[in-house]
């Protein structure tokens, strides 16, 4: 592995990154028409009522918040509806339609794939405006409108539900001449934009960075009350691996309201609680994981397939742990009634929707993206499923699979510093599309000293220069001299000191 030197490093990074300046991001007309925004209008001016259709994961939730929260700013009364997993299942469907008393339909972070439910609306004399940013059937729903990346000239098409929905907010906005400040909803799509996984470059990179910064202003309840609780600075891995998980888990073992709820809320002691119910529902959703992963066999080769009788919210988590687990992608599944509901995750340059799409005339229902998927189909038909799906992936090459590697070389102590560590810094935010470097170095084991459970703190020695470093979950054994992958933090006091990922 090569050497890498500062300079090395930020030659590396700075090809990487890729900027948008924000005065540069593209203008709603690229997105949508005129149509859908005059549509919204007509029924404000005629007090239509309008209802808005989220989902129930954090993208859903954020993009629905985000709407009630704009529809609010200019004095209009909107209701929301959030599909429940497990009585509703995904997205708009005819069991949300009978929910809905309402005049215009607004879907947000769903509905491309609502054929049904937008039939029965428009039969009902219902208009519905979807937004959504999954990828496209070969047909589309029959709706009023469509607003959607992956259907538009719109330059960015890796850009999530609540991003489609703040721009379509934007648009109305601009065609009511109202004075509203669209950043002030932008802290909303940054958790989202990190939530949904989207690449942080270019649009979402821009958006996302203008977002983080009114999050950590705190000046709604929400994200007083995210700052009181975290006592830092947020940045996007802390909404990737706090933040979300919290959110999401409202949905999964239940009702996503708990988590929109909280979005919404101008009462900070309201915000409180339901932030502390979401912590809750978390650990909740953590033990059952962990039950579950445990208790599942994982056969040689192939796409991992496992069906059980699990609940429904947590087969997707489940799936991405199997996938980080095992390095191939994994379909999950939980039985009911002869029924088996399906979560699936990849990794590489393996497309899981192309995986499954051929087997669509025994699929009851699918959907996603490259990286994710939902489907189900009878229990009868699983063998065959697993036959076919199992037969395409061998078109793929070893090399496919390989989760990309972060680590941009050798790194002696000697380059660890400040400075080095700013330079890292200035390429923030890391996420999807702009990994957290990572660097191998050897160095000799100084001390040892054991925090809790399998946690511990080392001193180690490398160029004469000693550095602290912190392992979490390890149970070999440590050698007087180890080789090891890390990446750079800092203590509390600012010290620098090394998060230990492997022991090579
Ligand atoms: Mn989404």
């Amino acid at each position: 592995m090569q050497k890498v030197t500062k300079d090395k490093i930020k030659e590396i990074l700075s090809k990487r990154v890729k900027h948008l300046d924000s005065l540069n991001i593209p203008h709603f007309s690229s997105l949508f028409s005129e149509r859908p925004v005059k549509r919204v209008i007509k029924a404000i001016e005629n007090k239509e009522r309008i209802v808005i259709v989220g989902d129930y994961d954090v993208d859903g939730v954020s993009s629905a918040a985000l709407m009630k929260r704009f529809f609010r700013e200019i004095g209009v009364e909107v209701r929301v509806v959030i599909p429940n997993r497990f009585s509703d299942g995904y997205g708009f469907s005819l069991s949300v339609l009978e929910r809905i008393d309402g005049d215009l339909i607004i879907t947000v972070d769903n509905g491309i794939a609502s054929f049904e439910a937008v039939n029965e609306a428009k039969k009902r004399g219902i208009d519905v405006i979807v937004t959504d940013h999954h990828t496209p059937f070969e047909k589309l729903p029959d709706a009023y409108y469509i607003i959607n990346p992956k259907v538009s000239s719109f330059p960015y098409k890796e850009i999530c539900g609540a991003e489609v929905a703040w721009y379509f907010c934007a648009g109305i906005k601009s065609e009511l001449g109202v004075k509203v400040d669209m950043r002030d909803f932008l802290d909303i799509v940054a958790i989202a934009i990190v939530a949904d996984i989207m690449p942080l470059v270019y649009l979402n990179r821009t958006l996302f960075n203008i977002g983080i910064k009114k999050l950590n202003q705190a000046k709604k309840a929400f994200s007083k009350v995210l700052r009181e609780y975290f006592k830092k600075e947020l940045k996007a891995e802390d909404i990737a691996y706090q933040v979300a998980p919290r959110l999401n888990s409202a949905g999964r073992l239940g009702s996503a309201d708990i988590a929109y709820e909280f979005l919404v809320t101008d009462d900070l002691q309201r915000a409180r609680e339901l932030f502390l119910k979401l912590d809750e529902l978390n650990n909740k959703r953590k033990e059952i994981e962990k039950e579950v992963l445990e208790s599942v066999e994982v056969g040689d080769e192939g796409v991992i397939l496992v069906s059980g009788d699990f609940n429904e919210g947590v087969i997707g988590i489940i799936a991405s742990k199997l996938v980080s687990k095992y390095s191939r992608p994994a379909i999950v599944f939980s039985k009911s009634k002869g029924m088996l509901k399906g979560s699936g995750r990849s990794l590489g340059r393996v497309d899981l929707f192309e995986l499954i799409k051929p087997s669509e005339d025994i699929l009851e229902s699918f959907g996603g993206h490259k990286m994710a998927c939902g489907l189900s189909l009878k229990e009868e038909n699983f063998e065959r499923f697993k036959e076919e799906i199992n037969k395409r992936i061998k078109q793929y090459k070893k090399e496919d699979f390989f989760k990309r590697d972060f680590v941009l070389g050798e790194l002696d102590f000697s380059e660890i510093d400040k400075e080095l560590f700013e330079i890292i810094e200035s390429f923030e935010p890391y996420g999807e599309g702009n990994e957290k470097p990572k660097f191998i170095a050897k160095a000799e084991v100084r001390s040892i000293s054991h925090l809790k459970d399998n946690h511990y703190k080392l001193f180690l020695s490398n160029n004469n220069k000693i550095l602290p470093a912190l392992v979490f979950g390890y149970d070999g054994e440590f050698g007087s001299e180890i080789e090891f992958k890390f990446s750079l933090s800092k203590d509390r006091y600012e010290n620098i000191q090394l998060l230990i990922e492997e022991i090579l």
